[in-house]
């Protein structure tokens, strides 16, 4: 991409509104535009970002077995009104009513409608286990968006939906999605906790929320210090395993973890002062069991090995991708601007021409470009007329993991500079190594 034709407005001014780094770095670097309030544009240099994060998530759903459909975000309110949460859901629901005067919603999560989708077409034990999930808008009144797209009205969920026959089964569902947020998160360059939680309207006895600690964050938790480096399950493991997946949860579940909602200060002081986190976290993800509470309402229902019906157990699991953006952020910024991990950095590679205009300036920079972009890195080539010190300042800002500059001097040498963007290290090189090296490491 040229930065000359691509569409990402920086400004030059902090923004007065942002009250945490996550939300002024997503502004200054024209990731964002806040349309009205908690709702929000995503920019292209933002898309990018967001649609990796959304990359590593689908990964790893379809890898723990869940299969991709996509639901409206438009529900009717007899759904609703089936389940008992027409009335009991309250002011964060958008309520809107269609030409005929039919009551409609915004949905603010999909547990009903997936319902619906489910009974019509599963009647046998035999298409068990089943988990379904998408990527799809939700829209929440909150009293009080902030901080941007952490906290927004309308925002971005990855929604999962299990379907078993028993217990059992939901418990093993529930743990393989326990097991994918783990990898999941930790892909990112996060980690994120699980912590014992409350089930609020979704409703249920199991349900952990995924934590990232930082002091921007808007939960309160107490956990052990052991969290800090739990090894993360590997790629290879087998979701069908249910022994295994155990093991996984029993492991994260063994050590005290929770939000100030189910924090139980006599079980936390007997954790040994040394090992005790009191500290402030962002929930990225939660997860819920709630067994028969939708099926029995909506009858979804099988029909056993026993031959008789069972309503079925559902749990479901949550993501939030526009949430997680800025909350990677909040976890590694400098104060020169934003740093992202590889694997969610929105371009693989800054080419930083000093001069342009300078025929010996453009000619190497078109090179390396082209032999970047052959090579799949996708790099951002910035071929501005800005000045050297506003495209350093810029390459910066915008957090690409590592920055080519081409600068008139280096060039006569026939050489260039790599930097990387977290370490701030610099290195000289030919031209050919100096491609070599980015596409290599790659
Ligand atoms: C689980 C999936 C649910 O709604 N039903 C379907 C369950 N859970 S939840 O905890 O309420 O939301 C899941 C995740 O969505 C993100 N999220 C938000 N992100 C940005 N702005 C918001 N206002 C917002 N509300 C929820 C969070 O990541 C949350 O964990």
């Amino acid at each position: 991409m040229r930065l000359s034709r691509f569409f990402m407005p920086i400004l030059k001014e902090n923004p007065k509104e942002a009250e945490i780094v996550s939300h002024r770095l997503m502004l200054r670097s024209g990731m964002v535009r806040q349309q009205s309030a908690g709702i929000y544009t995503w920019l292209p240099l933002g898309k990018r970002v967001l649609d990796k994060v959304n990359a590593i998530i689908r990964e790893e759903q379809n890898r723990s077995g869940a299969v991709e459909l996509l639901m409206p975000t438009l529900q009717s309110a007899e759904l609703w009104q089936e389940s008992g949460r027409y009335d009991a859901y309250g002011k964060e629901m958008l309520r809107i009513k269609d030409r005929q005067d039919r009551p409609m919603l915004y949905g603010p999560t999909n547990e009903e409608m997936i319902t619906d989708v489910f009974r019509s077409f599963i009647k046998s034990y035999r298409n068990l286990p089943l988990n379904l999930y998408h990527i799809q808008l939700k829209f929440r009144d909150e009293i009080r968006p902030r901080f941007g797209t952490m906290r927004s009205r309308e925002f971005l969920m990855k929604d999962a939906y299990s379907f078993d026959l028993d217990r059992e089964g939901a418990v093993h569902a529930y743990n393989r999605m326990f097991t994918a947020y783990l990898r999941t998160f930790s892909r990112m360059g996060l980690r994120a906790i699980p912590m014992r939680a409350d089930t609020g309207p979704i409703g249920g006895d199991l349900s952990h929320e995924f934590i990232i600690l930082a002091d921007t964050g808007e939960s309160e938790v107490f956990c052990h210090k052991d969290f800090l480096d739990f090894p993360i399950p590997a790629e290879d493991i087998d979701f069908n395993d249910a022994g295994a997946l155990r093991e996984v949860f029993d492991k994260w579940t063994s050590r005290y973890a929770a939000t100030s909602e189910m924090h139980d200060e006599s079980a936390f002081e007997a954790v040994a002062d040394t090992d005790r986190v009191a500290a402030r976290g962002i929930e990225v993800g939660h997860i819920f069991y709630f067994g028969t509470k939708y099926s029995e309402a909506m009858g979804a229902k099988v029909q056993g090995p026993d031959g008789k019906e069972h309503a079925v157990h559902m749990g479901s699991y949550g993501i939030g991708p526009t949430r997680l953006v800025p909350a990677i952020i909040e976890a590694s910024h400098d104060e020169n601007g934003i740093i992202w991990p590889d694997a969610i950095a929105p371009f693989g590679a800054v080419i930083v021409n000093m001069k342009s205009g300078d025929a010996a300036c453009d000619e190497a920079s078109e090179s390396i470009y082209r032999a970047l972009s052959k090579a799949d890195l996708d790099p951002l080539y910035d071929d501005t007329d800005d000045r050297a010190g506003t495209k350093f300042a810029t390459a910066d800002l915008i957090g690409v993991p590592k920055q080519v500059v081409v600068g008139p001097r280096s060039v006569a040498n026939g050489e260039v500079e790599i930097k990387d963007r977290k370490t701030g290290a610099r290195e000289t090189l030919t031209i050919e190594a100096a491609i070599n090296r980015l596409t290599q490491a790659g």
